[in-house]
């Protein structure tokens, strides 16, 4: 097929399109790519002498369906255990279920027990919160004010011969429970999560799994198939000329940061939502039509980033998968923090514990999410060090402990990402998404068709935010443009 198709971006989606094209035999496809790797926000870093996920970490639902899980299985990428069938038909339903140790802000360790009566109250109003997207008449605007006046109703009248004191614990537990929220949609607030499309995201079934040797693996072993001059690398792209009536020939014309001009049949976009928010304006001469860019700002965009802390020993139990904190002056069901640059770390939910100890040492991976993470990225390593250092021992009580290294991720400041993932914002719908996806020019208009086409997980309408969904969208775009030279094709010379 001699079209000449440029992709932008080097992610996974940009990857799986292009692989896709070259399968079925496009022979010009180029990638360029703005850094000097790829894999985008899959991205493997090292912690010490520890392989440890600066991006993704785990692949949501590995089942048949997910696509991630077998293209990790085909290229041997997992351990064993993850391929076990009955792991595949696990539903966790977003979180994996780790045994945790709970800790509060005074000190004290707390039991499961103790905060399942919040635990209920709080996954029954999730739940709840994710059925406006398919039976609509939504009371509230974001998914944060549902659950916050659902909390203020039920707590008044189910938790009524409860004492103050262990009411008071129960709200704060539903803090703790928000912020985590906050992580998984990647989000500042949940007042930002749009309540009539949070039920839009779909779960996978199966039992999260991580990639033992690098989540990368997958990136290298997708590209070792592929020609090895496909990618450019260190090559921006500055602004997608589309809809030129001049230019009949090769309708789109990319325009690089370094002046370089090249032609082209189709551009697929894969940049993150993040930096299409920022440069929308500057990437695409003539603008994106009006309702695409409405959907580019209604969707939302937001920072989680990690905080990999190594111990000596450790300070939690042995079989322990994660590590809670609770404050207790938290009662008002609060998921921001009011003056960031004194209390930032009190967004951090807690850590996760990277097992298996043979592998990780005594390590554990801190979550935070929002402006709070955004403001920690502007501070030294020594600051971070500081203020995680005093959370551990306010919570646990023990004034000795002492981390041996840190390492935090920096998302909201990367330039070509610009924060972490997509969640649907306030007054979000399916739309959106379809908006997201639609290539340019829009349907109807008697230009050369699918001139831009766009992937990248903020396009997926149900697996946004995930490499799953990156993959899926990359494949999709690929597809879109297959199938029109397949059409074409069939149709006699004499009828075109
Ligand atoms: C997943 C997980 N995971 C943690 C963290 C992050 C993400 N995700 P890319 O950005 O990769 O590629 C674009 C490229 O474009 C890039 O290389 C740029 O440099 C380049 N570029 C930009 N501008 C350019 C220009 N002008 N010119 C040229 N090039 C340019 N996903 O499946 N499991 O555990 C996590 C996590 C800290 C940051 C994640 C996870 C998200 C994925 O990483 C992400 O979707 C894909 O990698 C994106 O690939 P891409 O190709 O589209 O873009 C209930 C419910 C609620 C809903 N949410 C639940 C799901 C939760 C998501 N889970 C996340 C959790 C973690 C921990």
């Amino acid at each position: 097929m001699d079209s000449r198709i440029v992709i932008i971006g080097s992610g996974i989606a940009g990857i799986s399109a292009a692989h896709k094209l070259i399968k079925s035999g496009f022979h010009h496809v180029r990638i360029l790519e703005a850094t000097g790797r790829s894999g985008g926000r899959v991205k493997t870093g090292r912690f010490g002498d520890k392989v440890v996920e600066i991006g993704a970490n785990w692949i949501h639902g590995p089942c048949e369906e997910n696509p991630v899980f077998r293209l990790a299985r085909q290229y041997g990428l997992l351990d064993p255990e993850a391929l076990i069938p009955e792991n595949q038909e696990i539903e966790i339903g977003g979180i994996p279920p780790w045994v945790p140790n709970i800790f509060l802000s005074s000190g004290q360790r707390l039991t499961l027990e103790e905060l399942d009566p919040a635990r209920e109250m709080f996954d029954k109003l999730l739940t709840e919160s994710s059925e406006f997207a398919t039976k609509g008449g939504e009371p509230t605007a974001s998914v944060g004010d549902f659950i916050r006046s659902g909390v203020q109703k039920q707590a008044v009248e189910e938790w009524k011969d409860v004492d103050a004191k262990t009411r008071s614990l129960r709200l704060c537990a539903i803090s703790h429970l928000l912020k985590q929220q906050c992580c998984v949609n990647g989000t500042h607030s949940m007042d930002e999560v749009g309540l009539g499309a949070f039920g839009l995201y779909k779960c996978l079934p199966g039992l999260d799994c991580t990639f033992p040797r690098g989540y990368e693996g997958l990136i290298t072993n997708l590209l070792a198939e592929l020609p090895p001059d496909l990618v450019t690398y260190n090559r921006p792209v500055s602004c997608v000329h589309w809809n030129d009536a001049e230019r009949t020939e090769k309708p789109v014309m990319v325009e690089c940061d370094d002046g370089e001009k090249i032609a082209a049949d189709h551009v697929i976009v894969t940049v993150p939502l993040g930096y299409l928010k920022k440069h929308h304006s500057a990437l695409f001469c003539p603008p994106l039509p009006l309702h695409k860019l409405h959907s580019v700002q209604r969707l939302g965009f937001g920072t989680n980033n990690k905080i990999f802390v190594e111990f000596d020993s450790p300070w939690w139990d042995e079989d322990c998968g994660a590590i809670f904190l609770v404050w207790d002056d938290e009662d008002e069901v609060v998921d921001q923090v009011s003056d960031i640059e004194r209390s930032w770390v009190k967004k951090l939910f807690g850590f996760t514990v990277l097992k298996p100890t043979e592998r990780y040492g005594h390590a554990l991976c801190g979550w935070i999410a929002g402006h709070e993470s955004e403001y920690m990225e502007t501070l030294s390593e020594q600051e971070v060090t500081h203020c995680i250092t005093q959370v551990v021992r306010r919570f646990t009580g023990n004034p000795t402990i002492t981390p041996k290294r840190i390492l935090c991720s920096q998302w909201f400041h990367d330039p070509w990402t610009c924060g972490s993932y997509s969640f649907p914002g306030k007054l979000c719908s399916a739309q959106d998404l379809e908006n997201m996806m639609e290539p340019l020019p829009t349907k109807g208009s008697p230009a050369q068709p699918l001139q831009v086409l766009f992937a990248g997980e903020a396009t997926h309408p149900f697996y946004y935010s995930t490499v799953h969904g990156a993959v899926l969208s990359g494949w999709r775009e690929a597809e879109r443009l297959i199938s029109h030279y397949s059409v074409q094709q069939s149709v006699p010379k004499s009828n075109l």
